[in-house]
């Protein structure tokens, strides 16, 4: 049963039921952490013996993000995704991501869809994926991750929580240059020890270099089962030397590309030799939507694929993220359109015109 379109059934239990009964001082709460919201078993309360629970986890929407709450720059990623003016102040962005097993079709599937073009966080925690189900690993229940949106010059303060069992991780934020806060960058043993389950680790770093960026875990296989998600720092149209060959800019108008197993990455490593051999992926995804064709019996999923919608005449910016994991380059063409490239890697290029683009593991951005 699906009540497509419907994000409030969902979104009214989570909010109503779990934020209010985890946290008296409601009025207190800071609603930018996107909607999902842990609450911390064993924090704070006291067990059968009257002792302190020797495991507390940090809280971090009260204590943690106090002294962040009393800092007038701070504001919601809603407020953050903007349009980029010059001489503007710079905003401090606060995210939540909380890391977590989850699955593709879960219970959630039964009450909502998922927002299908809002990338900067959603209500709804269903996971359809290509309509195959699995488990995998998710940061806020979405699949790609939150979307970070800032512009030049804002500070990002993302707190990643680990609910992973038995995992470790770390996150690193591709792309983006991490001048003065190298430790931040999301290496695990080489700028940090990685995140432990149970704990929460707090990445904060200027958005000091324009483009589309994206970030994703960077421990063991992680990436390819689901964490990864797009960071765009824009810049006022003035800086930006290509600007003039756009009319909009627009967040929802991010292109993530990630290829897809239908099986935990780590099955597939080293690999096997009779079944699914070799690390091919099932399927490929843009924004985490997709369907699939099973070989087999020709069954094809309906899952909702992305829609990006525009108005004919007007010119787009599209931001293409190529987040694979596994070694192929990604094709992408658009039927009956020419793109011209503006920006690859972050920086702006001469513009060109091409009918494809062939990607490997890294970023271009794109208008048509
Ligand atoms: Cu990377």
């Amino acid at each position: 049963m699906f009540a497509v379109g419907d994000q409030s059934t969902s979104a009214s239990w989570w909010q109503e039921d779990r934020i209010n009964s985890a946290l008296p001082d409601n009025s207190d709460f800071f609603s930018s952490t996107h909607g999902v919201f842990q609450t911390h078993p064993g924090g704070g309360k006291k067990n059968s013996l009257g002792a302190r629970n020797a495991f507390k986890h940090l809280d971090y929407r009260t204590s943690a993000t106090a002294e962040l709450k009393r800092n007038p720059l701070l504001s919601t990623p809603e407020q953050c995704a903007r349009a980029c003016r010059e001489g503007e102040p710079p905003k401090i962005c606060y995210y939540h991501f909380t890391l977590e097993m989850y699955t593709v079709l879960g219970a959630a599937c039964q009450v909502c869809t998922p927002n299908a073009t809002n990338t900067v966080w959603s209500t709804c925690q269903c996971i359809l994926a290509d309509g195959v189900e699995k488990g995998i690993l998710s940061a806020n229940r979405m699949l790609p991750g939150p979307s970070i949106q800032v512009c030049e010059g804002d500070k990002v303060v993302v707190d990643v929580e680990n609910h992973m069992e038995a995992m470790e991780v770390t996150i690193h934020w591709h792309g983006v240059w991490q001048r003065g806060t190298q430790y931040y960058d999301g290496v695990p043993f080489v700028t940090q020890c990685p995140i432990q389950q149970g704990n929460t680790f707090r990445y904060q770093w200027d958005a000091a270099n324009a483009g589309t960026h994206f970030w994703h875990a960077h421990t063991g296989l992680q990436k390819m089962d689901g964490l990864y998600g797009s960071i765009v720092i824009r810049q006022p149209p003035a800086r930006d030397p290509n600007s003039d060959l756009y009319d909009f800019d627009l967040t929802t108008h991010v292109m993530l590309l990630s290829d897809w197993m239908h099986e935990s990455a780590a099955e597939r490593y080293p690999g096997r030799l009779a079944v699914n051999t070799g690390q091919d992926p099932e399927n490929l995804l843009i924004n985490g939507k997709g369907q699939f064709r099973d070989p087999n019996t020709g069954f094809m999923t309906n899952t909702p694929l992305e829609v990006f919608t525009m108005t004919p005449g007007r010119r787009y910016r599209f931001r293409v993220i190529n987040s694979f994991a596994s070694v192929c380059p990604a094709q992408l063409t658009i039927e009956g359109h020419d793109l011209i490239l503006i920006a690859t890697d972050g920086e702006p290029v001469h513009p060109v015109t091409v009918n494809t683009i062939i990607s490997f593991s890294g970023e271009y951005f794109v208008k048509h």
